[in-house]
């Protein structure tokens, strides 16, 4: 865990600059400021097509201070691929230079990971590409007016699903683990700490690494903007949003989550999506069918957790 005065540290220095185009409260900016201030400079950005791409603005006015390409809305995991494998070809013929100490980011949304993207990064992740693939997850598609994606949750209002939608959202992580990386994390930009340690341990570790970011959005998902941290927070204090971490295979739940083992420690589900305009159209068993299935999933947790403790013994 790092350290309160490494942590203030680190707050000192933006890379991702403030008058950007982001609406006001956007989680996605917070995401990426912290993953970037664990990063530092020296990182080569890749996002698809999503809001991230158009917020970045153009230049001489972009607000990133570290390269980034725009890439196309399926291919952001095989350009990293090409862009990682470019930085360690010019290192071999120019050793010494800056190139190969470059990160390679994806930082993409749901709609471009959990969708249209997932073919090029279950590829990516399949031939263990060096690079980091951060999914930032409002889990809908925000940027061309509030679609859903495999990643909207059960019982969300969105353009396309008027009446909440019926399925539920896919677990990405659980299928990024699947393919044996080396490393997988969740986050949620109301724990930037969290979130700051998991991007630096995802920096020294080599190979495929996939961090899963909360990043509400206040217009998609229909609460105020100033409630973006508390909403983020509440996500993780019901049990709805897990922290953890899966190093070579190994879960661990986060200091946040690992508490809420406790059934008795979990904020419910209610107060969580009672404040937001999506979930309007839930009704009361809907709701109570929603809580069944988080604690089932809670108990699930359990088990897995204390067989692999038996496993490692
Ligand atoms: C092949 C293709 N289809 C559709 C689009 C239009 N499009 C651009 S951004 C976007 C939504 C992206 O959603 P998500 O990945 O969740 O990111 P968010 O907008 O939520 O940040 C869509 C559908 C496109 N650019 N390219
Ligand atoms: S629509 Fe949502 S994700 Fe997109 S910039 Fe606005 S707040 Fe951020
Ligand atoms: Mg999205």
């Amino acid at each position: 865990m790092v350290k309160l005065k490494e942590a203030l540290e680190s707050c000192q220095e933006e890379f991702f600059l403030p008058g950007n185009s982001c609406c006001a409260g956007c989680g996605l900016e917070v995401a990426l400021r912290w993953a970037m201030k664990a990063l530092g400079p020296n990182t080569a950005l890749v996002t698809p097509a999503c809001c991230l791409n158009v917020v970045v603005g153009l230049w001489p006015k972009a607000a990133p201070t570290f390269p980034f390409t725009n890439m196309a809305f399926a291919a952001a995991a095989a350009a990293a691929t090409g862009m990682s494998a470019a930085f360690k070809a010019k290192d071999y013929r120019f050793p010494g230079k800056v190139w190969g100490e470059m990160t390679t980011l994806v930082f993409a949304g749901d709609g471009g990971t959990t969708d249209i993207g997932i073919q090029g990064l279950s590829g990516a992740a399949e031939r263990n590409s060096d690079f980091i693939y951060c999914c930032y997850d409002n889990e809908a598609y925000m940027n061309t007016g509030i679609q859903r994606s495999s990643s909207t949750p059960h019982g969300a209002v969105t353009t396309t699903t008027t009446l909440g939608k019926e399925r539920y959202k896919k677990n990405l992580p659980a299928i990024m683990a699947a393919h044996e990386i080396p490393y997988v994390a969740t986050c949620s930009v109301s724990e930037p700490l969290d979130l700051y340690d998991k991007f630096k341990k995802a920096k020294s570790i080599k190979g495929c690494r996939y961090i899963h970011i909360l990043a509400p959005c206040p217009p998609g998902w229909g609460y105020q903007s100033e409630n973006t941290i508390e909403l983020a927070r509440l996500a993780v204090k019901t049990g709805s949003w897990i922290l953890y971490e899966i190093e070579n295979g190994i879960m661990k739940l986060s200091k946040k989550s690992q508490l809420l083992l406790d059934p008795s420690k979990r904020t419910p589900l209610i107060e969580y999506l009672s404040t937001q305009k999506r979930f309007s159209k839930l009704s009361e068993k809907g709701l109570i069918e929603l809580q069944e299935r988080l604690d089932r999933n809670w108990e699930r947790i359990a088990v897995e957790l204390s067989c692999q403790e038996d496993y490692q013994k």
